[in-house]
């Protein structure tokens, strides 16, 4: 099965968009450790795991544990149920050759079923996160940032934004082998997200920016939604980590997108 059909037979089977990031902030824990963290994520995915499409463990809060992180990392990891896709945030991408030992890092060594990637480096680098097709990359085209505009923005002598070119490339040429490259387009700019989805109609996003970046969810949703009611994976972090019922906001997020995809589909 590929990547995306995994995602997608997920999707449909929880009836979920909805992605929670498991980034475990220091300032969250009971317990500023790698148990700590690891236990943040424990109760995150306990809490969580019937209404949700995939997880995202954002590897920044693991590395800063050190050689501990690590292994809360692949604690966590082993956490998730294998019916669940995992998106593993690390937002890798080099030369070929280290992009190779990146993809095995991701891959093989963590098992994860996809990877946020960096498309700056171009296709070489790209290449061994996308060789396998029943893995996926997901490639920053139109991040969720205010510094998203100060490049990804730009306008080439085409008249496009680059983010549109980034899409235009990577989906439809260098990843057209196995269709398996996904496109991180943020939550936080519906414009951009128009744009990219007419380029590119069928391709999944990852659009975090929903809950503390202040995204719209509505908004995002009536951009990036495929006629279908899918394409589009929304992970939120702290918009569910720090309500005190994680499962009550999760439940609640998932709701509302759900009734905001009926309407869509219904219209
Ligand atoms: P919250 O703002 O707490 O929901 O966290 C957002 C998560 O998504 C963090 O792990 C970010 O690193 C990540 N993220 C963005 O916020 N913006 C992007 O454009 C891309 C990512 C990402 O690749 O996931």
């Amino acid at each position: 099965m590929s990547f995306f059909e995994k995602l997608t037979k997920r999707a449909r089977d929880a009836d979920s968009l909805l992605c929670v990031g498991l980034d475990p902030h220091k300032a969250e824990l009971q317990e500023d450790s790698a148990e700590g963290a690891f236990r943040f994520c424990s109760r995150l995915i306990e809490e969580t795991k019937d209404l949700v499409a995939a997880y995202k463990p954002n590897a920044a809060f693991f590395e800063a544990y050190g050689v501990e992180g690590w292994g809360a990392l692949q604690r966590t990891l082993a956490l998730i149920p294998k019916d669940i896709p995992i998106v593993f945030d690390a937002k890798r991408g080099d030369i070929g050759s280290t992009s190779e030992a990146y993809a095995c890092s991701a891959y093989q060594t963590l098992n994860c079923d996809s990877v946020t990637v960096s498309p700056y480096l171009g296709s070489d680098g790209l290449q061994p996160f996308l060789k396998d097709p029943s893995r996926g990359a997901w490639v920053l085209c139109k991040t969720s940032n205010p510094g998203s505009q100060d490049i990804q923005a730009l306008q080439l002598p085409s008249g496009e934004p680059l983010y549109v070119h980034v899409a235009k490339v990577c989906c439809l040429q260098w990843a057209k082998e196995h269709n398996n490259a996904g496109l991180v387009v943020g939550a936080t700019d519906v414009e951009a997200m128009r744009a990219i989805r007419a380029a590119v109609p069928d391709v999944w996003f990852l659009s975090p920016g929903i809950g503390a970046q202040g995204g719209d969810l509505e908004a995002a949703l009536t951009a990036g939604l495929r006629p279908d009611g899918l394409g589009i994976l929304l992970p939120i972090s702290r918009g569910i980590s720090k309500a005190e019922s994680p499962r009550k906001a999760a439940e609640a997020f998932r709701d509302e997108i759900n009734a905001l995809r009926a309407k869509r589909t219904a219209s």
